[in-house]
């Protein structure tokens, strides 16, 4: 019935269907929402919680009481709808302070201000019960060369993310960190701008098992890099703490399409992943209905992310049950690839002495076997398609 529920921990942020609609040629299309009344409606649609930047529920240069009213309304508004907020992050790219960056900022009191920002935001997370905090570095980056020493800015990076594990492990707080990279947009480049790039860094931190990932399906697409395989490697890694679930098509602006729109087909291979993989996280969705949309339009874009995650994830596990399809996976030889390639206690000295694996090995004739790839798209192309 494709019906969203609490249990399929289909969350949003509070800026995606808030987004009013203004773009660098145009102004805003619509209204603020009240985030109480995001809850309220998202919750309606079947979904589980929320998540937010500092500034979407506490604008900017609220005084301590306008912020302790603000978070009294939004948490009276989770508890009367049992919404969650797994998730909380910073906006560290707004304000104009921050057009050199935030943490990577060559002015080091804009650092030292980036920082006391996050840790407040954290406070506020680790408060509404948060176990992820995002870091998006959106205006960590340059549009010259000149303009930044990107392996000083990287050493700043990581001393960013080494202070904030302090702070969180000092706290006692049950929250880990996930970088979300991004190729450019706003900046002409940005650092970590993919997958590959956040997952290294990422081994030169303090707290390395505190920080993993939350990749934006867009993002890689911007860099024209295949999602799901970067998901894939993620998850390899332990490191696919959070997720966020769009529309992209190709190598473009960051589109932000409803999940299901933009790629399609590495939509479906996606949620295949996600739920053969057993990801357990919740499935967020960072996209913006876009500007032509009435609030009527708002909710329509909200429930097709949810309701395309479930279609898909339908047609993956029909796609996995049909007999034909086993058949062609064995055919293409998956099962061969989850053999490792040497026997169990054989050895490189082993290897050498087995003759049939080169001397005897007819190079020939494993050449001219065909994969068979092409029926096992066809198959699945036939199961997204709805006619099997
Ligand atoms: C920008 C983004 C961001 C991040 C957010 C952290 C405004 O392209 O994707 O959304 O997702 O800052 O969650
Ligand atoms: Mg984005
Ligand atoms: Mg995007
Ligand atoms: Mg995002």
């Amino acid at each position: 019935s494709y019906e969203p529920a609490p249990e399929h921990k289909f969350t949003f942020g509070l800026w995606t269907v808030g987004w009013q609609g203004g773009d660098p040629f145009g102004d805003a299309t619509r209204p603020a929402l009240d985030p109480v009344e995001t809850v309220h409606k998202l919750s309606e649609l079947g979904a589980h919680g929320v998540t937010f930047h500092d500034d979407d529920l506490i604008p900017f240069g609220s005084s301590d009481t306008e912020r302790e009213g603000i978070v009294k309304r939004f948490r009276e508004a989770l508890d009367a709808t049992g919404m969650k907020v797994p998730m909380a992050t910073t906006n560290l790219f707004k304000h104009p302070v921050f057009k050199d960056g935030a943490f990577t900022a060559n002015d080091r009191d804009v650092r030292r201000y980036a920082l006391r920002k996050t840790m407040r935001n954290i406070d506020l997370a680790a408060e509404l019960g948060a176990t992820t905090y995002v870091a998006w570095g959106g205006r960590e980056g340059a549009e010259s060369g000149g303009a930044k020493d990107v392996r000083v800015a990287l050493d700043r990076l990581k001393e960013a993310f080494d202070v904030l594990g302090d702070y969180v492990v000092s706290q006692g707080y049950d929250l880990r960190f996930a970088i979300e990279p991004k190729p450019n947009e706003p900046r002409g480049d940005i650092l970590l701008p993919t997958v590959g790039h956040a997952l290294a860094f990422i081994n030169e931190l303090e707290h390395a098992d505190r920080v993993g990932l939350n990749p934006e399906v867009g993002h890689e697409q911007m860099a024209g890099l295949n999602f799901p395989h970067g998901i894939a490697q993620a998850l390899w890694h332990g490191k696919l703490f959070h997720i966020d679930l769009n529309g992209q098509s190709g190598i473009k602006y960051d589109q932000d399409f409803r999940f299901g729109a933009g790629d399609l087909r590495q939509a479906f291979w996606l949620v295949d992943l996600l739920e053969s993989a057993g990801y357990e996280g919740p499935r967020h969705f960072d996209f913006k209905p876009p500007r032509t949309e009435d609030f009527d339009g708002v909710w329509a874009s909200a429930a097709g992310c949810m309701r395309n995650y479930l279609i898909l994830k339908e047609k993956a596990a029909a796609f996995r049950a049909d007999p034909e399809v086993q058949e062609a996976l064995r055919a293409s030889r998956l099962d061969e690839l989850a053999r490792p390639t040497l026997n169990e206690g054989e050895t490189a000295a082993d290897l050498l002495a087995d003759t049939a694996a080169f001397e005897e090995f007819d190079v020939e004739a494993a050449a001219g076997r065909g994969m068979a790839f092409e029926r096992l798209d066809q198959l699945a192309l036939e199961h997204l398609l709805g006619v099997r």
